[in-house]
């Protein structure tokens, strides 16, 4: 596809790489993070950083669409896949969502089906580099078939769950469903 068809309507593209979140920045210690996977799940699993590192990971070159009208093409995530996480925890029958939680209460939700898309990240790398903890490190989701606000920075839990539970931003008139192709902006 040529960089035109690549834009979502409504978007334009930055080279920058802009940085949005509501509240601080947290601080990152690799001796007391943990990342746990709960909820609808055959094995519960909890991980230090290392453990974490450890799982096997790739590298994914994607594009960011952010609700507010910025669009970045050609990000190169590294991280691991969700569908790794997926099959550590093997989640239940009635598992048909995740609800993705970070530090200090920022919370999205997501249908389990889009979770496992190959493109779909744990990520802690960006560009070659550790991912900086202003854009989410240590770790966060980048799911770019979706607006930005459902690639949640500072992760340390994912929950499977039976419905959706409306995020931060979900609960604040943004589009659960948030696709940018279809201009899912508002709810
Ligand atoms: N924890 C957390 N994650 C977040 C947000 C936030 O406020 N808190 N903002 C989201 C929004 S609206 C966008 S556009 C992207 C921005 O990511 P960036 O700062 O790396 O560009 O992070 C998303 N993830
Ligand atoms: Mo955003």
């Amino acid at each position: 596809m040529n960089e035109k068809e690549r834009i979502p309507p409504g978007q334009r593209t930055t080279k920058k790489f802009p940085v949005l979140h509501e509240g601080s920045v947290p601080e990152f210690n690799d001796k007391e993070w943990d990342f746990r996977v709960e909820g609808l799940v055959e094995n519960s699993v909890t991980m230090n950083w290392k453990e974490f590192n450890d799982l096997p990971s790739v590298k994914v070159t994607s594009d960011f669409h952010c609700v507010t009208g910025w669009s970045r093409l050609d990000n190169e995530w590294e991280g691991v896949r969700f569908s790794e996480i997926v099959k550590l925890a093997n989640p239940k029958a009635d598992a048909h969502f995740v609800t993705v939680i970070a530090e200090e209460g920022y919370t999205t939700s997501l249908p389990l089906e889009d979770m496992m898309d190959d493109e779909v990240l744990l990520a802690f790398g960006f560009e070659g580099e550790a991912l900086q903890p202003e854009h989410g490190g240590p770790l966060r989701l980048v799911i770019p078939k979706k607006y930005a606000y459902k690639s949640a920075k500072w992760v340390r839990k994912v929950v499977f769950t039976e419905e959706k539970e409306l995020g931060f931003w979900e609960k604040r008139g943004y589009s659960d469903s948030a696709d940018p192709w279809k201009e899912e902006r508002y709810s």
